[in-house]
């Protein structure tokens, strides 16, 4: 019994020291990591220091297979589950551009934005129940809540959804917790209460810590939240006997032993029972403020000051560790050391573990840049000996050698720059040189420009179109049944599709597309959601993280601005953030353009295609495409954004036969009409209009040829709108965005990428809607909007002004 207790005793002494060491070595790369950052050799340092010991204590319940969405903080957290080590730490600060040397964003995040590997290297997914995983941080505050919503939602999926409860890479009974950590600051953005909110009706496996230090940068929490305490606000949320909510805990964080019994808890409740929990901890510190770019002396009072110094967590727990002392049975005192000294000890050991972490994760860094310039100081010298120049070119080479921690930019502008001394010159270096700059430029893009898309087989450009194939007997259907048959056929083909949004669930979505398919496949495969896009969004991200194929929809286009902020933070940047380690393949649906008034009637695609570059944009002319381009995403494992056009679902389409299997190509344009007189792109709704419009203009003789762009990213592939423009060297382009909106990218596409200006010969020119949103009822939208009538006299305006004599003016 005696030699028992001393055992676990011994493990106990082990894990406590293991735990101090942990902390201790984290405190230290904040303190090295401030360092460096003062002394120029990192740029930006934001660190965990003053968060070690919760966040040990959170490590002690994360178990295999769960998740972490979390911020900048949690460095300790990723130590403690063995997934940074003090080197990637500072691999991470130097932004190393090697995944292997710095593997959260091979150098594309500034430090402190932690994620693990989910793919493999060619894209798929490794088994996720077999490693801990974190979501990678992205910077905005709170922006890391939506996407945590989803990934604790995939477990409730998984336990409860029968027919993806064979997913073994992804759940073992959806016994994952998602762990999501925020600064007590960031509590006040919007997407905090809406994940709360949210999570508290789902029920679902969240361990949400909020790290307060009573500060957001110098923020006092007396500005920031109501009665200064979340877990104060948030009490209505408790859930109660009969009704689900959420089990609150509140603990000092600097309490090892309370954080360690509180985490264990919050963990099994959450795993066990599907309960919602929210952990504030309180009492945090910010031993060095909150970046490097400012000091905390500004701002926080000495008496402040002083009491941080008194509660930092580690030097709490370390009196806690001296003053431990266990009697036994048997009399005798067990302690974890017998003398301060040893702890003195093992804190040299680990100040010079962790120096040398830094100088090894350095040393790779600049090694590998020193190579580099070396290589090309050796070929500017070259050069400068061949050249009438040479003088120049040396004092170049020798200002770059100079550079005692050169960059790449220092190489490759001195490179750029020698090549305009040698421009009039010929020899072979000079060839040598311009294969060393182009290299090195290949070389760049692939460091910091490659994965904006997957880069895998699975890639939805791989995907080949499929056309629709129509029975013997022509079956015309409003086309929202195209839509919910289509649907309909994708949920029985892939058990992983999770169709969600307002209205979506027990009336099959606002215009019936999903008609009759919650009654057919359950309350999880087609759900209602509260009216909250930016999670729903969120939702379908963290599910999709987790191998499910969310179709997250957005009611109106109109409101998909709610959401675009997460769109564009998160997911668009998922693949490039993590050089292509994890995806989210989200389909997000929603539907469009034109209805009435300034908030269902808009079509704001300039601004969405430019803040969610990483995401397919498609803008289906009809439903038929739209259900096609469907199934092309369930095949690849890209994001996308399907709109669908408002006014489109009770027209008639005639319903096709392979209805799930048919396949709308991404990038492709159709010619739709063919013309010789002019070439008019367009896309969506308008696309009705130019056709209306063509009839008209087909009765003057004027024959237009008309391109339905259907995919806005990435847009027209083939360059097949050039082709038009070759043959009718006129351009229109037709939207019903603002002015300068998506048809100024379309022309650009058109004119600049595919050299589209050789052929013009008259102006290119863009009709859109107005500058303001469209206004209520027929007139409102009549002068709002490109009309037929607008469009005609258009393209009749353009052609007059080619021929005056046949095409008369109007006016
Ligand atoms: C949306 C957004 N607004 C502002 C910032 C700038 N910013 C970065 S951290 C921060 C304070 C966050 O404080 P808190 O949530 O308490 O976390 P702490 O740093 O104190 O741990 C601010 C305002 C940001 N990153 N994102
Ligand atoms: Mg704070």
């Amino acid at each position: 019994m005696e030699n028992k207790q001393k055992l676990s005793f011994e493990d106990f002494k082990t894990e406590v020291l293991n735990d101090y060491r942990i902390a201790k070595i984290s405190r230290e790369c904040s303190l090295l990591g401030r360092r460096e950052v003062l002394t120029g050799k990192a740029k930006f340092g934001i660190f965990g220091d003053g968060k070690e010991v919760p966040q040990l204590a959170m490590a002690k319940a994360f178990k295999i297979g769960d998740f972490r969405s979390g911020y900048y903080r949690d460095q300790t957290f990723m130590m403690a589950i063995g997934e940074l080590t003090a080197q990637q730490f500072f691999a991470g600060l130097y932004a190393h551009t090697d995944i292997k040397a710095e593997p959260m964003t091979a150098g594309r995040q500034m430090g402190g934005h932690f994620s693990t590997h989910s793919l493999h290297e060619d894209g798929s997914w490794k088994d996720l129940t077999k490693q801990y995983n974190s979501s990678a941080d992205i910077s905005p505050t709170a922006a890391q809540m939506p996407r945590l919503l989803g990934l604790a939602q995939a477990s409730k999926i998984y336990r409860t959804e029968k027919s993806v409860q064979h997913f073994s890479n992804f759940s073992i009974n959806g016994n994952e917790v998602a762990w999501g950590t925020i600064g007590n600051a960031s509590t006040s953005e919007g997407v905090f209460f809406e994940t709360i909110n949210a999570a508290g009706v789902l029920q679902v496996p969240m361990v949400m810590s909020v790290w307060d230090d009573e500060y957001g940068i110098s923020v006092h929490a007396k500005h920031q939240t109501t009665k200064e305490s979340i877990s104060e606000i948030l009490k209505g949320f408790q859930r109660e006997n009969a009704k689900d909510g959420y089990e609150i805990f509140v603990v000092n964080g600097w309490d090892y032993v309370q954080l360690i019994d509180i985490y264990n808890k919050a963990g099994k409740i959450a795993r066990e029972e599907h309960v919602p929990i929210l952990i504030h901890v309180k009492e945090l510190t910010q031993p060095q403020g909150h970046s490097t770019s400012g000091s905390h002396e500004r701002y926080k009072t000495k008496e402040r000051l002083n009491w941080e110094k008194e509660h930092d967590c580690i030097a709490k727990m370390r009196n806690w560790i001296l003053d431990f002392e266990l009697e036994t049975e048997t009399g005798e005192v067990l302690r974890f050391v017998n003398a301060e000294e040893e702890l003195i000890i093992l804190e040299k050991e680990i100040k010079k573990e962790v120096l040398s972490a830094k100088r090894n994760a350095w040393n790779a860094f600049i090694n590998e840049l020193k190579f580099e310039v070396t290589h090309g100081c050796e070929l500017l010298g070259k050069v400068a000996n061949k050249s009438k120049n040479g003088a120049f070119i040396l004092k170049y080479k020798k200002e770059l050698m100079a550079i005692v921690e050169p960059s790449r930019k220092d190489l490759i502008s001195t490179a750029r720059k020698t090549l305009r001394y040698i421009k009039d010159e010929s020899f072979a270096e000079k060839i040598l040189l311009q294969n060393f700059i182009n290299d090195s430029l290949k070389k760049g893009a692939k460091k910091f420009s490659s994965k904006l898309h997957s880069e895998s087989d699975f890639n939805a450009l791989n995907v080949l179109e499929k056309k629709p194939v129509y029975g013997k007997n022509k079956t015309l259907v409003d086309a929202r049944i195209i839509m919910r048959d289509n649907f309909d056929a994708l949920l029985k083909k892939y058990p992983e599709v999770i169709i969600f949004g307002e209205d979506a669930g027990l009336i099959g979505d606002v215009n019936q597309g999903l008609e009759g398919l919650q009654e057919k496949y359950g309350e999880i495969r087609v759900a209602d959601t509260g009216i909250r896009e930016a999670t729903i969004i969120g939702q379908g991200i963290g599910l999709a993280l987790r191998g499910l194929r969310p179709i997250a929809e957005i009611q109106y286009l109109d409101y998909l601005l709610y959401a675009l902020q997460i769109m564009s933070d998160d997911l668009a940047t998922l693949q490039y953030r993590t050089f292509g380690k994890q995806k989210a393949p989200l389909i997000i649906r929603t539907r469009g353009h034109r209805l009435e008034g300034i908030w269902h009637a808009g079509s704001p695609m300039g601004g969405i295609i430019n803040n969610i570059r990483g995401i397919h944009v498609l803008v289906p002319r009809n439903m038929t495409k739209a259900a096609g381009f469907y199934n092309t995403l369930l095949e690849g494992d890209e994001p996308a954004l399907v709109i669908e056009c408002l006014n489109g679902y009770r027209l008639k389409e005639e319903l096709p036969i392979n209805l799930g299997e048919y396949k709308t190509q991404i990038g492709v344009v159709e010619t739709v009409k063919e013309g010789t007189d002019i070439t008019v792109v367009s896309y969506g709704s308008t696309l009705r209009i130019v056709e209306e419009a063509a009839k008209e203009l087909q009765q003057v003789n004027i024959h237009i040829e008309i391109i339905d762009a259907q995919s806005l990213l990435p847009f027209d592939l083939n360059h097949d709108c050039v082709e038009s423009v070759a043959k009718t060297n006129k351009l229109l382009i037709v939207d019903e965005d603002v002015p300068g909106g998506a048809s100024a990218y379309i022309l650009q596409e058109i004119i600049e990428k595919q050299n589209g200006y050789m052929y013009l010969d008259s102006k290119p020119v863009t009709l859109t809607a107005k500058a303001h949103r469209t206004a209520y009822g027929t007139d409102g939208d009549y002068f709002s909007k490109p009309s037929a009538e607008d469009i005609f006299e258009k393209i009749y305006e353009i052609m007059h002004e080619e021929n005056p004599s046949k095409f008369k003016s109007l006016y």
